[in-house]
């Protein structure tokens, strides 16, 4: 057998008459030039060796392996790449077996879609998750895998992306045959063994045409998935041409169907949408990471959680460390209150079972994790209490000045407000290091962003746990500072104010949500304000019907809730435009003398989105986020910024800061000062930098 080539970062060994190539590279094996160089090199060492008979593929450590090397994209390829290996494996001359745990994913998946035979642990998992990075399975695996499941469930896998377990991907036939979960390899050894012993013929999938067949024969499928995917897929490039690309498995010969994927993939792979999805997927990691608070910060245990308030923000904040298994106490001052939001609870866990995505003995495992009172004493053995009650300054800080003396010594006391001063929160209590801000986005089991917000003297090990806990029950945590709204509130009240000067300037709500909502967001600003509810901190008494907002509230038209608010709503929640709210408008615009105009979809979009630029850029300034892509992952998770535009910083730099400047000052100019720029902003625009680049 050839020499074991030095520093390969894949190894060889020889069982028998079977080679079994071990990957080992990074944490994931990411398929990098490096390592696709290592397999061939390996690969070809061992096809050439006359004592072996059979390969195995298997990953090292955690993982098979987790797909293409995501930052060589958009860099010039070095070495063999992807689907050239590929090919290469699948024409072996010896059957090669690929061995699978951890995951599979992507390029990994396709690599063992390359093999003649596939085995796998039970837990491991298999996917081609490509279509949420912006491209898709550009090595074969929109040709292969289709051959292998059939075209419907192809399509289910390449363009919902989400990976599948392996006892599921046996079921589909994707892989042959389980193996114990701690005898992967002696497993894999033995099935290749027997493969050679019986003289069973090198399976390719290319030469399996007997599932697309039902692409050819009904070919409305791939319609009917269309519109079924359509407000999913909304806006995105890659879901259609990896239909496109399943299609043409069906269609074309398989060399054929290569060259489209290849052509569609390359297409992906430079534009601005793939850009984008890659940057999240990176972000989202950097996101985990604070200079001054090291991986290593030893974080505190929280075996209990505390809730203050059981609305809907304290309910929906119980659930998440409820479905993660930790035990909650959830306090309200009222038994009316209290009853009320269990209730909401469990009747929100019923409709998940009821939908097949819960089993039913779990709602009562849940439920059993959660005690409620109305004492406040009762959150003495909480080791991370969590209030979220209206949001009044003054009732927070006669409840973090009780906590003080409640609580037990080292729980964390945090507060889920959206806007108010977390240090004049902590200043309430004698251990302002425990204090900290935990914001979550309604509704709060559902919407994956927790900003949390560390106060003037939080504790490193606070701001740890914090972080960490938040990852555990399933949350993308984005550290950020002390400030009005913090990062996402901060910067949405800059698009609202703007979207409220439009209106009276006579463009309709109804453009001002239209074009936000085809920009990709999932709702306009005033289709927002009416699902909120219009009368949020709003009352008769103190507002002096001066605002559209309080005329609206003043004629009950209170928002989706009230049946009308900007919009009409019918029964089933529908809204069409009202002409009363039209009338208001006018009405406002006249006692204000606002000049009436018209204004482009442009016009509204660069008024509306390019002070949250700028804002963002003052946040960066102040030091209120880390990095600019923190404020991109807020605005993705907690607002629903289209992932393929990166976020707002991001998209600004697509945009190009020049232009973004040379617009605020023009705004400026006619507006004042609400359009200033930043200084970091008008610094990076000349020094030809972007927010990438700080
Ligand atoms: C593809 O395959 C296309 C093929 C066609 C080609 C023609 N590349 O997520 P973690 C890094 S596209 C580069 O924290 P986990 C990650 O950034 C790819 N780097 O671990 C992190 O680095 P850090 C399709 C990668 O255990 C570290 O590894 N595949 C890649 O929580 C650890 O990652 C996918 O989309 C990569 N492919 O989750 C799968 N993957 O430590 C992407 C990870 O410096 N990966 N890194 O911050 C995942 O979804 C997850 O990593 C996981 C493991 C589920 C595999």
């Amino acid at each position: 057998m050839a020499q074991e080539v030095k520093d390969n970062p894949v190894s060889t060994a020889r069982e028998g008459a079977v080679a079994v190539l071990t990957l080992q590279s990074g944490p994931v094996n990411a398929l990098g030039s490096g390592l696709r160089q290592g397999i061939l090199t390996a690969f070809e060492a061992a096809e050439a060796d006359p004592a072996v008979k059979a390969i195995v593929l298997i990953g090292g450590g955690r993982m098979f392996s987790a797909g293409a090397d995501i930052s060589e994209f958009g860099k010039p390829q070095s070495g063999i790449s992807l689907p050239d290996l590929l090919n290469r494996v699948e024409a072996s001359t010896k059957p090669v077996v690929a061995a699978i745990h951890g995951n599979a994913l992507g390029g990994g998946l396709e690599t063992a879609l390359a093999c003649h035979y596939r085995v796998a642990v039970p837990s491991a998992k298999v996917g081609l998750p490509e279509v949420k990075l912006g491209i898709l399975p550009g090595a074969g695996g929109t040709q292969r895998l289709p051959r292998v499941v059939g075209p419907r469930k192809a399509l289910e896998v390449i363009v919902g992306g989400s990976p599948i377990g392996a006892k599921a991907a046996a079921g589909m036939g994707l892989i042959d045959e389980l193996a114990p979960e701690d005898s992967l390899r002696a497993h894999a050894v033995a099935f290749a063994e027997r493969v050679i012993a019986e003289g069973r013929p090198l399976t390719k999938i290319r030469d399996r045409n007997d599932k697309i067949a039902e692409g050819r024969e009904s070919p409305g499928l791939f319609a009917a998935f269309r519109e079924e995917n359509a407000r999913k897929t909304r806006g995105f490039e890659a879901p259609e041409a990896c239909i496109a690309c399943i299609e043409a498995a069906c269609r074309l010969p398989f060399d054929e169907g290569l060259a489209f994927e290849r052509a569609e993939f390359q297409k992906l792979v430079s534009g601005t949408q793939s850009a984008a999805q890659r940057y999240v997927f990176f972000a989202e990691r950097q996101a985990a990471k604070i200079p001054d608070v090291p991986d290593d910060t030893p974080a505190r245990p929280i075996a209990r959680v505390g809730v203050i308030g059981a609305g809907t923000m304290g309910g929906g904040i119980s659930m998440n460390f409820l479905n993660a298994g930790i035990p909650v106490t959830i306090v309200e001052t009222k038994r009316e209150a209290l009853d009320r939001g269990l209730k909401t609870i469990r009747t929100n866990y019923e409709n998940t079972a009821k939908k097949g995505r819960l089993r039913p003995e779990d709602v009562e495992t849940r439920m059993g994790l959660l005690s409620d009172t109305l004492e406040l004493e009762k959150l003495a053995e909480c080791d991370l209490i969590i209030e979220a009650v209206f949001e009044d300054m003054g009732i927070k800080k006669e409840i973090f000045s009780k906590l003080d003396r409640i609580a037990k010594p080292g729980a964390i006391l945090a507060s889920n407000t959206s806007y108010l001063d977390i240090d004049a929160i902590a200043a309430m209590t004698n251990r302002p290091a425990d204090v900290i801000g935990m914001h979550f986005f309604s509704p709060a089991n559902v919407m994956r962003l927790l900003e949390v917000v560390r106060g003037e003297k939080t504790a490193k090990d606070v701001i740890a746990t914090a972080m960490q806990i938040g990852r555990k029950v399933g949350k993308i945590p984005v550290l950020v500072g002390v400030c009005h709204g913090f990062v996402g509130n901060r910067m949405l009240a800059e698009r609202q104010r703007e979207a409220n000067r439009l209106i009276l300037e006579g463009v309709t709500p109804w453009d001002v949500d239209r074009v936000i909502y085809e920009f990709g967001l999932p709702m306009g600003p005033f289709t927002m304000s009416d699902l909120a509810g219009l009368d949020i901190g709003w009352s008769r008494e103190t507002n002096k019907s001066e605002s559209v907002r309080d005329l609206l509230c003043e004629q009950d038209r209170r928002g989706q809730k009230t049946g009308a608010g900007f919009y009409d709503y019918d029964a089933r929640r529908k809204a069409t435009p009202s002409k009363v709210t039209e009338e208001i408008i006018a009405k406002v615009a006249e006692r204000q003398g606002v000049k009436r105009r018209d204004a482009t979809d442009q016009e509204i979009l660069e008024r509306t989105l390019y002070p949250m630029v700028n804002e963002g850029a003052k946040i960066l300034e102040e030091g209120k986020a880390i990095r600019a892509s923190d404020i991109d992952i807020v605005w993705i998770n907690g607002y629903g910024w289209p992932v393929y535009r990166g976020g707002p910083m991001f998209w600004a730099d697509t945009v190009g800061l020049p232009k973004v400047l040379e617009r605020l000052r023009a705004y400026q100019a006619e507006y004042g000062d609400a359009f200033k720029p930043s200084a970091l902003l008008e610094r990076l625009a000349a020094e030809g930098k972007g927010f990438k680049d700080l």
